[in-house]
């Protein structure tokens, strides 16, 4: 007797969670991988002789080291930092540090494998890795964020490299944090080159890169959208966050002519039913990366609600930009997002739905851009800075900009082509899939390694 594809997905994720105990956020970003996956392999029986799925979750290494750095009174402190090097079978590690005090090695585990596939799916040559520390940037200083990216940096920099593993920003780690952490790098490799990418124009950094991610989100709602006959203009959006990926998405759903009602951060959000517009965006970006305040300062400046530990999901829209981080978005809360109407979800966070959540998305039918597609422009212009390293060379804004919309346009167009069923388009087995095959071939290309 033969084992059905669900029994043979148990088995597989029984297997996996055994090797990986603890590892609750790893688990979740496999299972929805190898959900989609497994059929494809049945059909496709080399990828499962070659044990292609079992190699594919395997990290290639996971670095774990001390960072000892003192803080403005002296004292000596000590944090855990990471680098997991997931897959780099189609180019050189590449992928973001997160500094978080949530920060362990099943997060960072999940957001490296997610990379590979989302790094496979914007056609660059990148591999997939992810690192970071529980370092909390929240209230230090300047001195002190410094003195922790150089001794951070004093130990990652001999595993990195322009052509080994290139890394850039996430959450927490943005153009202060780069900067400090490149400025170690150049000086202890003696060597600029491309080696992080979200580096300020200054010393080589790509125009749109900062807009990139939230930018590409909305490129990719707008190609959903369009798939059926719909455009931008005139809907409401839901953005949770304040950060880097949630103010351009913001910036560009103005530009497109949407109208974003919220934004938060970890202590709550803010609704504006008049629309977060370009005067007050300008206010709340000030607010957020120059005095590095809360938004509850935003509803106390223009007047509007602020819900104190809570997040945006109830309020009635067209459209929701999870913005913020994995699992914001539960099974309650994408009920009431479909409950409201929402036409389309497009995830600029990473994993910000829980496994239950995009069920009840996946359900009701509705336009879901799942992360490793819908957030990959951030990436992808990190590949496009690294070309133009490599060239010295700095391309114009515009044509960055119109490189970023291909990509997300030729995204969205893999999506389509392997998730399609009867017109209904399921973008969560699309991308899964069409990232899956280009690793998969590139595996099988090198024999048992
Ligand atoms: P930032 O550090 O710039 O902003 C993060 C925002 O999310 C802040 O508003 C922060 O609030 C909020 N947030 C962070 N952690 C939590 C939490 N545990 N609960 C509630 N709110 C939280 O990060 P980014 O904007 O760069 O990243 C946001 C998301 O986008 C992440 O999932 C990241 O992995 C993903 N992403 C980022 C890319 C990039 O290029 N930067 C590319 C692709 C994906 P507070 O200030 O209170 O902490
Ligand atoms: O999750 C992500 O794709 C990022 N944080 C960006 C990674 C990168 O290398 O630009």
């Amino acid at each position: 007797m033969t084992m059905s594809t669900d029994a043979r997905l148990d088995a597989f994720m029984a297997r996996l969670v055994e090797r990986n105990p603890g590892e609750p956020e790893f688990h979740q970003a496999v299972h929805e991988v190898a959900q989609s996956v497994m059929p494809y392999i049945e059909a496709h029986p080399a990828y499962g002789k070659a044990n292609i799925l079992e190699r594919l979750t395997e990290p290639d290494r996971a670095i774990l080291f001390r960072v000892t750095w003192q803080d403005d009174d002296g004292n000596v402190r000590v944090n855990k930092a990471y680098r997991v090097q997931f897959n780099n079978a189609i180019g050189p590690y590449k992928g973001g540090l997160r500094f978080h005090p949530s920060v362990n090695l099943s997060v960072l585990k999940f957001l490296g494998f997610e990379q590979i596939f989302k790094n496979s799916l914007t056609g660059l040559p990148m591999g997939g890795a992810k690192g970071g520390s529980d370092f909390d940037p929240k209230g230090k200083s300047d001195g002190e964020v410094m003195r922790f990216c150089h001794a951070m940096m004093s130990e990652l920099w001999r595993h990195i490299g322009k052509d080994t593993d290139v890394p850039a920003g996430d959450i927490g780690v943005g153009g202060r944090e780069i900067g400090y952490l490149f400025g170690q790098y150049k000086r202890l490799q003696n060597e600029w080159g491309g080696t992080m990418t979200g580096k300020a124009i200054a010393y080589g950094g790509s125009l749109i890169r900062p807009e990139a991610t939230g930018y590409g989100t909305v490129y990719f709602v707008q190609e959903m959208l369009r798939r059926q006959g719909g455009t931008l203009e005139g809907k409401t959006a839901l953005v949770s966050g304040a950060g880097n990926v949630a103010l351009y998405t913001i910036e560009k759903l103005l530009h497109l002519g949407a109208k974003p009602l919220t934004a938060s951060d970890s202590s709550g959000y803010i609704y504006d039913p008049d629309g977060i517009n370009e005067d007050k965006l300008a206010w709340l970006a000030e607010l957020k990366t120059v005095r590095r305040g809360r938004v509850k300062e935003y509803a106390e400046e223009f007047g509007c609600e602020y819900h104190a530990g809570k997040r945006p999901w109830g309020v009635k829209a067209d459209l929701a930009f999870p913005s913020a981080t994995q699992n914001e978005i539960d099974e309650v809360a994408a009920t009431k997002l479909v409950k409201n109407g929402v036409l389309a979800v497009g995830e600029g966070a990473n994993m910000p739905t829980s496994r239950e959540g995009a069920d009840v998305f996946q359900a009701a039918k509705i336009l879901y851009g799942p992360s490793k597609a819908a957030n990959a422009g951030g990436v992808a212009v990190s590949g496009l800075e690294q070309s133009q390293n490599a060239v010295r060379l700095s391309w114009p804004r515009e044509e960055v900009d119109e490189r970023l919309k291909t990509i997300m346009s030729n995204i969205h167009a893999k999506c389509v082509e392997f998730g399609c069923e009867d017109d209904h388009v399921d973008y969560v087995k699309g991308a899964n899939i069409a990232g899956f095959v280009k690793i998969a071939d590139a595996v099988m290309s090198y024999g048992v390694m």
